[in-house]
């Protein structure tokens, strides 16, 4: 078993209330961490499985979180207090402490695992060959790890919830509105046209996003081959930092990335602003991408995993996004807000320049979502988070210097 940390005082107590366990991949991340507070906050048995990579790489590149998170213990013990909720750690790699993974997985029985435990930073990932060799790894022997050892443990009835991404559909949709994973297409065959169902075309625009394409060919081979019930959810870029729960203390604040490989552009845009650097405009700006807040991004989990079963034998794909917006557009709304003027710099992507981008949601919003849309009342608290932090930050940091070409 991977080493865990011990705060499981009330797990008996917990677990008679609970409505049920929940294993959460990736819990000590920027999405992961506020979902699991949520899940907990809300009465699952939750427990993180994390090796703390992330961390490390902060280590590697000489950067961290704009916020100053806390160690796993703090973070649980605090959690604790506040709560009086329990939330269990094991320190595992995903993708290669495989039995310890599959004895997890027959001790705690989870009703629903959610996978966020991947490399996710595009930039990073197209550093050099290391950390292409390393991002494909960990990310797909992970996913393929996880599937197989919920079958090894006869975990068949756990719902896997993945975090997949926007851009396993590219950003040049040729005005198609993307749909929710599938596309309906008519071939022809000897007998006239019939219409079939195909998973929409991969176009991954970076290594990092190339490994979230193949992860949806292993979900729909278990799923229609062992019957697993899985739900990919394809998300956009997250900004915002803090959520109900990681408010509660400031040993419970989530991580802010702001550097050029791990900072996504409307949170840097906003720590930007907030010290007075030219806002980073990559070329034109006419890239049009989706986005979601991360209070949205914890309530899209909660939906995904309370919703009723469905078919076993075909993945659900839902588009966990709530509004596009042009880079030029973010740049000169938060420009306007704070008199931090934007510039262009040339863009180390081998991306479109420009793109139109519109995508069905429907999913999510049927079940319940009311998405958050960017305000500059909730940018002002993003910005707010960055002034609190300003004298962590590291200007040398936020140049993006991994370069596709
Ligand atoms: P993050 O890097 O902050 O968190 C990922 C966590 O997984 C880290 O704590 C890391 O230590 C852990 N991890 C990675 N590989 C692991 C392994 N092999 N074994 C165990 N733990 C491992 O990333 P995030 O922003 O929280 O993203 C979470 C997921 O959501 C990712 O899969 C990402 O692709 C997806 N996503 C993120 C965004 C975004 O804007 N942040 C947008 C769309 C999709
Ligand atoms: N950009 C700038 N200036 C910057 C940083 C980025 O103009 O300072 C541009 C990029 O060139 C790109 C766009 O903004 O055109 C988005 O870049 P990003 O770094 O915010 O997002 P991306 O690399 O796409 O990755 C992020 C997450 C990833 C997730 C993805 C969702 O890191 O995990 O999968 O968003 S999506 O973009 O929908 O595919």
């Amino acid at each position: 078993m991977g080493r865990e940390i011990k705060v499981e005082a009330n797990r008996d107590s917990a677990d008679s209330a609970s409505k049920g366990g929940v294993l959460v991949l990736g819990g000590d991340g920027f999405c992961g961490w506020p979902t699991t507070l949520h899940l907990s906050a809300i009465g699952y048995n939750v427990s993180i499985v994390d090796n703390l990579s992330r961390r490390k790489i902060d280590i590697e590149l000489g950067t961290e979180s704009l916020t100053p998170i806390q160690t796993p213990q703090v973070r649980l013990a605090t959690w604790e207090n506040v709560s009086g909720k329990t939330i269990r750690f094991h320190n595992l790699t995903l993708g290669s402490d495989y039995r310890e993974l599959v004895e997890l997985l027959k001790n705690e029985r989870p009703r629903a695992i959610i996978h966020f435990a991947e490399q996710r930073a595009a930039p990073y990932s197209m550093k050099s060959p290391h950390e292409m060799r390393y991002t494909v790894r960990n990310n797909l022997n992970g996913t393929h790890d996880l599937l197989c050892a919920v079958v090894d443990a006869g975990c068949h009835d756990a719902h896997i919830v993945h975090l997949g991404t926007m851009g396993v559909y590219g950003y040049g949709t040729a005005g198609v509105r993307v749909p929710e994973g599938y596309l309906p297409v008519v071939v022809q065959t000897d007998n006239g046209p019939h219409e079939i169902e195909i998973l929409y075309p991969a176009d991954p625009g970076s290594i990092y996003h190339m490994t979230k394409t193949q992860d949806a060919l292993f979900f729909h081979y278990y799923s229609k081959n062992y019957g697993i019930r899985i739900t990919d959810l394809h998300q956009g870029i997250v900004w915002g930092t803090q959520t109900k729960e990681t408010r509660l203390a400031p040993e419970l604040v989530n991580r802010f990335d702001y550097c050029g490989d791990y900072g996504t552009v409307l949170n840097r845009f906003l720590v930007e602003a907030a010290i007075g650097y030219p806002l980073t405009v990559h070329g034109s700006g006419g890239q049009t991408r989706a986005f979601i807040n991360i209070r949205d991004t914890v309530r899209c989990i909660e939906l995904a995993i309370s919703r009723p079963g469905d078919n076993r034998r075909r993945v659900s794909i839902f588009n966990q996004m709530t509004e596009t917006h042009r880079v030029i557009d973010l740049a000169k709304r938060i420009s306007e807000m704070t008199g931090v003027k934007w510039r262009s710099v040339p863009n180390p992507r081998n991306e479109a320049d420009v793109n139109e981008l519109s995508v069905t949601n429907e999913s999510l919003l049927s079940l319940g979502l009311v998405p958050t849309t960017l305000s500059d009342k909730l940018m002002e608290e993003v910005k707010e988070i960055a002034v609190k932090y300003k004298d962590r930050l590291d200007r040398s940091k936020i140049p993006c210097e991994s370069s596709w070409r």
